[in-house]
């Protein structure tokens, strides 16, 4: 097998085995690397007055990584500026939070020349390169630029969003162009993959053909759908820890015969945590009886808190919990628990295993990892009930979860009453066809299937149909 060369903005893989830090990606790269002998490429998260493309290469948590520090206006104009302030609001439907600046897209086009001249040294011509994410969609070309002729794939981590919302981007075409440097793009959902050839044929000309391959801007790539799993076996070893254990019957201990509904998210708007909250509180008015014998426990880790949406999000949900516990808490109990801080991740495993309910409502996601935590975290003898967006990339696959509308509080509140009320039968009948999906779709047959269709494997792989 070819050798890998990973190359994403941020490269974080964690230290320990179970103590990842937050964020899907890190924790599916690293353990898509780990047992490999690739390299992982991206930037350090640090700052330098001059930008010298120096490389540090070191070892983390049995993965090599190369990092480069970048300057600070390339943080201001390419990760808070273009990545996300344009490209992550709009391709999540948040054209009212997208910002298009001129200095913000010459930022992004700067550091993504930077990337390619910086990992050139290591690419050797065996090599496949593979790149991850809406940081780095200009990559392929200015590798191609500087006579990189390896294979070359991208797999987008959030939406590719519809046609007419992508069209509202300012230099659209240029960037949709650059992507068809690589060979292969990777999509989470058919969706996502679909939206994307729609836009090329409908947009800019070009024609689908069979096998998934779409051509335009006189050039033609593969797409694909290759949905991102969990590493099941490490999670559900997680699960069975010491740390999990304790934090299970710490948790089990706090709910005082209580239920206990889950949230966990990275502090975003994407997620729709407000909108959640105000679900929750539908429910708490339409149902007296349940007040005092649940509780909310929404876990939410900061990010991004340089960039002004997030600060507002933040203030935003602070305000909106403390209202729905000062109008429905009593002496000895509060409806919401609300933490920002971060969890260890096997802490997580037990906090998710003590949940009755796991609440995944993201307005859009990508794919939502979370649900799938959640599913293989639970207790075979007696799973709790996954409530998940429609809009959440998982929902693709799964099925047996109650299907939610998170913009409708109703809808919402009526899941929350359904899935306490759920019987034992119906929740392990659910459970055992969610976990199925869990272990059989996981972060290395995500992996195996990406690597396989951009070496070339056979074009009959379930996950390149024709669209
Ligand atoms: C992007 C896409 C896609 C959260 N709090 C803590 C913690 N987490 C971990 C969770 C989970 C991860 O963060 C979040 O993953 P998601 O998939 O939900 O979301 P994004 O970070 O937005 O990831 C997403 C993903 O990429 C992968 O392709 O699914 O759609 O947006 O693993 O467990 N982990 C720890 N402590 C916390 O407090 N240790």
């Amino acid at each position: 097998m070819s050798r890998l060369i990973v190359i994403s903005n941020r490269v974080n893989p964690p230290a320990e085995a179970g103590q990842g830090s937050a964020g899907g990606l890190a924790m599916a790269l690293a353990a898509a690397l780990r047992e490999s002998s690739g390299v992982w490429f991206g930037w350090s998260g640090e700052t330098t007055e001059l930008f010298t493309g120096q490389l540090s290469v070191r070892r983390i948590g049995g993965v090599t990584v190369a990092l480069i520090d970048l300057e600070d206006q390339d943080r201001q104009e390419y990760y808070n500026g273009y990545a996300n302030k344009t490209l992550w609001p709009l391709f999540h439907y948040r054209m009212d939070l997208a910002a298009y600046e001129r200095s913000f897209s010459a930022g992004y086009e700067r550091v993504n020349e930077r990337f390619a001249q910086t990992v050139l040294p290591l690419i050797e011509p065996d090599d496949i390169i593979w790149v991850q994410d809406y940081h780095l969609l200009m990559l392929a070309r200015e590798l191609r630029k500087r006579g990189v002729k390896n294979r070359i794939g991208f797999f987008l981590h959030i939406p590719w969003p519809a046609r007419r919302v992508f069209t509202t981007l300012p230099g659209h075409a240029e960037l949709a162009e650059a992507l068809f440097h690589y060979d292969l793009l990777g999509f989470q959902t058919e969706d996502h993959r679909d939206a994307f050839s729609d836009y090329a044929v409908h947009s800019a000309g070009g024609v689908l053909h069979e096998g998934g391959v779409v051509e335009a801007f006189g050039r033609k790539v593969r797409i694909g759908a290759f949905p991102i799993g969990i590493d099941t076996p490490e999670f559900v070893a997680a699960v069975q820890s010491e740390p999990a254990r304790e934090h299970f019957t710490r948790m089990r201990d706090s709910l005082a015969g209580r239920r206990m509904i889950l949230g966990v998210d990275r502090l975003d708007y994407s997620k729709g945590l407000e909108e959640r909250f105000l679900a929750y509180e539908q429910f708490l008015a339409d149902n007296p009886d349940q007040h005092e014998k649940l509780f909310l426990l929404q876990i939410a880790t900061s990010t991004r808190g340089e960039v002004e949406a997030y600060q507002d999000i933040r203030a935003k949900l602070d305000t909106v919990s403390g209202r729905i516990n000062g109008e429905f808490a009593s002496v000895d109990w509060v409806p919401i628990r609300y933490v920002n801080r971060a969890y260890r991740r096997d802490e997580l495993a037990g906090v998710y295993r003590a949940a009755h309910i796991g609440l995944v409502t993201p307005l859009r996601d990508g794919m939502n990892l979370v649900a799938k935590e959640y599913v293989a975290a639970q207790d075979p003898a007696d799973p709790g009930v996954l409530i998940l967006s429609e809009f959440a990339g998982a929902a693709e696959q799964m099925k047996e979860a109650l299907i939610v509308n998170p913009f409708s509080r109703e809808d919402v509140a009526e899941a929350i009453k359904r899935g306490l009320a759920m019987p034992r039968e119906e929740r392990l009948r659910r459970w055992e066809s969610l976990m199925h999906g869990v272990a059989t779709q996981d972060v290395a047959a995500w992996r195996d299937s990406f690597v396989e269709a951009l070496t070339g494997a056979p074009a009959e792989a379930p996950t390149l149909q024709p669209v």
